[in-house]
């Protein structure tokens, strides 16, 4: 048995005009409550610390780097850092990064029990659009916003396992977890902000988007043996309502906890990682059984 107990921390709704300085409390209580829960590691959402702010048309570069991190840990989230450092705690986090040579993503770190930094992923996946689009209900600006991510989909030994992470609409995409999964990963970390509707095709739901969210991730964990803990920031931000949905699947693709609400909630599993054994050594052994002398194609274009 190789124990993590997971705290999928779920962010409800921040609005524009929310602090950091206030977000950050929310999340420290929720650190708290995980603390409580004997959790050895804490996952919060994609883009923790501020509303979603890819729903806004912005052109003045001032207004638009508001949003990003120079720096991480910032003075905002020393606190985050030090807490978990602390309880002996592990911690994923997600963030708008801004480099010093200016260059923007949206970013996400895994910080080991020490509190130090150990792993950078950068969102490969970018959804939406980058010009106004007056044909959407609400716009999804990522592209506009954001370069993709330069650093692959890398893992990290911690923790007593192999880790790795994602964000959001890379959950979608079965190359996401392959990467990660012919690295060897056994818990894979995603944040997500998911709107509640489709702005292109508003008959398209919660239900729906609650449904794709379990299948993506189900299946994510199923096919590369792997844990997968997905964590949302949801709930009506200035008006946008985003599903919340938050979850821990084991390597066999069964959901173990989920979360009830679209508030801030702890969601807490104890992750045995030596149940990702069985499915690599036997149905999804990649060794044995892939014949990658068919799968050019998915390379090539
Ligand atoms: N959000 C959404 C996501 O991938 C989206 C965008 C929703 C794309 C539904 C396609 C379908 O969960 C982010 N931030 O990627």
């Amino acid at each position: 048995m190789r124990l993590v107990t997971v705290a999928a921390a779920q962010l409800g709704p921040i609005q524009k005009n929310e602090p950091r300085t206030d977000v950050v409390r929310r999340m420290l209580a929720l650190m708290d409550e995980a603390k409580r829960a004997e959790a050895d590691l804490i996952v919060f959402p994609e883009l923790a610390l501020t509303t979603f702010f890819p729903r806004w048309y912005m052109e003045d570069p001032a207004e638009i780097d508001q949003w990003f991190e120079r720096e991480m840990p910032s003075a905002a989230t020393r606190p985050l850092f030090e807490r978990a450092a602390e309880y002996g705690m592990g911690m994923y986090l997600g963030y708008a990064e801004l480099t010093p040579d200016g260059r923007h993503f949206n970013s996400s770190v895994l910080a080991d029990r020490t509190g130090a930094i150990v792993g950078k992923y950068r969102k490969v996946h970018l959804p939406g659009h980058a010009e106004f689009d007056p044909e959407r209900a609400f716009q999804h600006l990522e592209k506009r916003y954001f370069e993709p991510g330069d650093l692959g989909f890398p893992v990290w030994r911690t923790m007593g396992g192999i880790f790795g992470m994602c964000i959001c609409n890379d959950r979608r995409w079965p190359e996401t977890y392959r990467v990660m999964g012919l690295q060897g990963v056994e818990m894979v970390l995603v944040g997500y902000n998911t709107p509640s509707i489709n702005s292109q095709k508003s008959a398209e739901g919660p239900e729906q988007r609650l449904f794709h969210n379990r299948l993506s991730v189900q299946a994510g964990a199923y096919q590369n043996s792997t844990w997968v803990v997905a964590v949302a920031k949801a709930g009506i931000e200035d008006g946008f309502p985003m599903i919340g949905g938050s979850l821990i699947v084991n390597p066999d693709g069964e959901i173990m906890a989920e979360a009830k609400t679209e508030g801030d909630e702890l969601v807490v599993h104890a992750c045995d990682l030596d149940a990702t054994t069985f499915g690599k050594t036997t149905i999804f052994d990649f060794a044995r059984h892939r014949r990658i002398e068919h799968y050019g194609r998915i390379c090539a274009q």
